[in-house]
C-alpha cells in the first residue's frame, strides 16, 4: 500500500493545482483521496478488527464511513496550524459530549520525530470552547498543556476522536511520510435516501430553501446531478 501511495502521490503532485494547494498553501501536508480500489480498499484497513472493537465500544456497532483520505507529509514540510478536525456538536454547552466522529489512522511507514510524526494533545477532545476562547489561537491555548508525538512503527493503528487537538509536523527526511485516515460516524448521523428534485422546481426555490435541500439530487431533464 505504501509503494502504491508513494507512486500515486507523485502523480497527484504533477497537477499544478494540487502542487499549489498542498506544497505551497498547506506547506507540504497533503490529503490525497485514495483510489477506490486495491490496495486501499482493503477490509483489514476499513473494518480493522482492533479499530472495530474500540468503535463498537465508544460509538455503537453500526458506524459508517463516508470519508477516507491519506495524510502525507512531504519532505521539507513545515509545522501545520494546530487544529481539531471537526467542530463541536453543541458549542453552546459547557460539558463535553461522548464521541460522535472518530478517525482510524494507519501508518504506512515508521513514524519518527524526524519524519514528522503527528503531535497530539491527549484529552483535548474533552475541552469545551467557551465564548471567551474564541479568537485565541489553539497554539496559545495548548502551550501550557502536555502533548505527545505519534512515534509508532509502520502498520500501527491510532484511533483518535476528531475533536482532539493535533497538528502535522515537519518532515526533515528525504522520504514521504504516509498514513491512512478513515473517518467513522455514529450511525444516526446519516440517511442515505435523498430526494430527486426536478431542476425547474429547484430553480424556483429561494436560496434558503435550496440550502436546506442541498444534499438532495437535482434532476435535469432526463438525468440527475
Ligand atoms: O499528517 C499529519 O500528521 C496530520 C495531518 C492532519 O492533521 C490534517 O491534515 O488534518
Amino acid at each position: 500500500m505504501r509503494e502504491t501511495c508513494d507512486r500515486d502521490v507523485k502523480r497527484y503532485l504533477k497537477d499544478e493545482a494540487n502542487r499549489k494547494q498542498f506544497l505551497v498553501k498547506a506547506k507540504g501536508h497533503i490529503g490525497m483521496p485514495p483510489a477506490q480500489k486495491s490496495p486501499y480498499m482493503d477490509s483489514l484497513a476499513i473494518a480493522n478488527p482492533y479499530a472495530m472493537q474500540i468503535l463498537d465500544a465508544v460509538m455503537g456497532s453500526d458506524v459508517f464511513c463516508t470519508y477516507y483520505n491519506t495524510n502525507i507529509t512531504w519532505p521539507g514540510s513545515s509545522v501545520q496550524a494546530l487544529h481539531r478536525d471537526t467542530r463541536l456538536l453543541f458549542p453552546e454547552l459547557d460539558v463535553p459530549l461522548p464521541p460522535h466522529t472518530v478517525v482510524a489512522n494507519i501508518t504506512l511507514v515508521d513514524f519518527t520525530v524526524e519524519n514528522g510524526a503527528t503531535e497530539v494533545w491527549p484529552g483535548s477532545h474533552l475541552i469545551v470552547d467557551r465564548p471567551e476562547d474564541t479568537g485565541i489561537p489553539l497554539e496559545e491555548r495548548a502551550s501550557a498543556l502536555p502533548s505527545v508525538r505519534m512515534v509508532v512503527p509502520a502498520g500501527s493503528l491510532v484511533v483518535r476522536d476528531l475533536r482532539m487537538w493535533h497538528r502535522g509536523m515537519p518532515n526533515q527526511t528525504d522520504l514521504i511520510r504516509t498514513m491512512l485516515a478513515i473517518v467513522y460516524f455514529r450511525s444516526f448521523m446519516h440517511r442515505s435516501e435523498v430526494m430527486a428534485i426536478p431542476q425547474k422546481v429547484w430553480a424556483a426555490m429561494p436560496e434558503k430553501t435550496q440550502r436546506i435541500f442541498r444534499y438532495n439530487r437535482v434532476e435535469k431533464a432526463g438525468r440527475s446531478s
